[in-house]
């Protein structure tokens, strides 16, 4: 009888320690897909679970995140609130990694002005928005990410154009800024670690099928569509601080690296296209081309490392600030005084 030995990281947890929940989601369901990528990117970067706090909205997306990662902290709450309630608890203790799983109707409609002023920010956080053009717990209404002309049985012609989240991320100041597929784990897991490793807002916007009511082959959140149209700007990987060494192997064919802030690099090999993910008019126009031969542009559309992220802005303390006791807080008796003066 051979013994069957469960990988272990370098912090001696398996796989099965970074698992949520059973799925209550529909079998096909492009946010499952995603889960397990954020179970595999945690896994492999050796991220403590207990490090990681979830935040998010209403959804079926919103709901995933019990589907991973279930010794980590969360907070499942408003439709549209998932950026306020991340950045109250990232305030509070800024030693903790926060993933935040949204949906395109959690995002772009209800939750687009909160999505907005997070960005402004630069909270050091992964924002995932799993886009699949519908609302698809209420049962497949158009969202505001669907395309115009979009036809679907019990909803009609939906005759707006759509808010295309990555453009709205780039034109908001967003740091980071991603588009992926579903249907593409390997390119959503090596996104996620770099989203992981970045000192800043990460916007990973995930074309995410709902194979329940926006699944036709036609329609542009389909696999299918996806399949046949999706343009890989670049093939990514991330390489861990500790592994930088290995950059070697990667020196055939045109390389770009960006260093990221805790030392580890995002290598991007060049496919067909010319593409630098620092020029934020080059991702622009990336998307305009994109819209118009519609192709589905995927890949590290921005990245601005050296952004000062909200705790650069606010300046805070090394400690966070749900480990400052009563006494470090409360000002001295002589500082007290200082300011009471200054108030007459
Ligand atoms: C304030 C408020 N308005 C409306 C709803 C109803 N509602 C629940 S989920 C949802 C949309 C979810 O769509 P999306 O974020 O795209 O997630 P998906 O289910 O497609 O993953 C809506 C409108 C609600 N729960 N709360
Ligand atoms: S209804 Fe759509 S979005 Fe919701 S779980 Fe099913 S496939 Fe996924
Ligand atoms: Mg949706």
């Amino acid at each position: 009888m051979t013994d069957i030995i469960e990988e272990t990281n370098a912090i001696g947890l398996a796989r099965a320690d970074y698992q949520g929940l059973r799925s209550t989601l529909c079998p096909g369901c492009g946010h499952n897909t995603i889960s397990a990528q954020i179970v595999r990117a945690c896994f492999e970067m050796s991220i403590s679970p207990e490090r990681i706090v979830k935040f998010s909205g209403i959804g079926c997306s919103s709901k995933s995140p019990t589907y991973f990662l279930k010794r980590s902290f969360g907070f499942n709450g408003l439709h549209g609130r998932m950026p306020s309630m991340a950045l109250g608890a990232a305030f509070a203790d800024t030693t903790m990694k926060v993933i935040g799983v949204s949906g395109d109707g959690d995002t772009a409609s209800i939750g687009l002005g909160q999505f907005k002023h997070l960005i402004r920010r630069n909270l050091p956080m992964v924002y995932i928005v799993e886009n699949n053009g519908v609302y698809g717990l209420t049962k497949g209404q158009f969202s505001a990410t669907a395309e115009q002309g979009l036809e679907l049985k019990r909803q009609g012609v939906n005759p707006f154009l759509p808010i295309d989240i990555a453009k709205e991320a780039l034109i908001g100041n967003a740091s980071f800024v991603a588009r992926s597929f579903a249907g593409d784990p390997a390119q959503v897991r090596e996104l996620i670690k770099a989203a992981l490793s970045h000192r800043g807002t990460a916007v990973l916007d995930i074309i995410s099928p709902c194979v329940s009511f926006n699944n036709r082959e036609d329609t542009l959140h389909s696999y299918q569509w996806g399949r046949q149209h999706q343009a890989p700007l670049h093939d990514i990987a991330y390489v861990p601080r500790r592994k930088t060494i290995i950059l070697k192997e990667f020196q055939e064919g045109e390389i770009k690296e960006v260093a990221l802030h805790d030392g580890s690099v995002v290598v991007l090999k060049k496919l067909d296209k010319e593409y630098d993910p620092q020029d934020k008019w080059q991702a622009l126009k990336i998307l305009e081309d994109a819209e118009k031969n519609n192709w589905l542009v995927t890949g590290l559309l921005y990245i601005n490392p050296e952004q000062p992220s909200l705790y650069d802005f606010m300046d805070l303390v090394e400690r966070p600030l749900n480990r400052i006791n009563a006494e470090d807080l409360r000002p001295s008796p002589e500082t007290l005084d200082k300011i009471n003066q200054g108030m007459y």
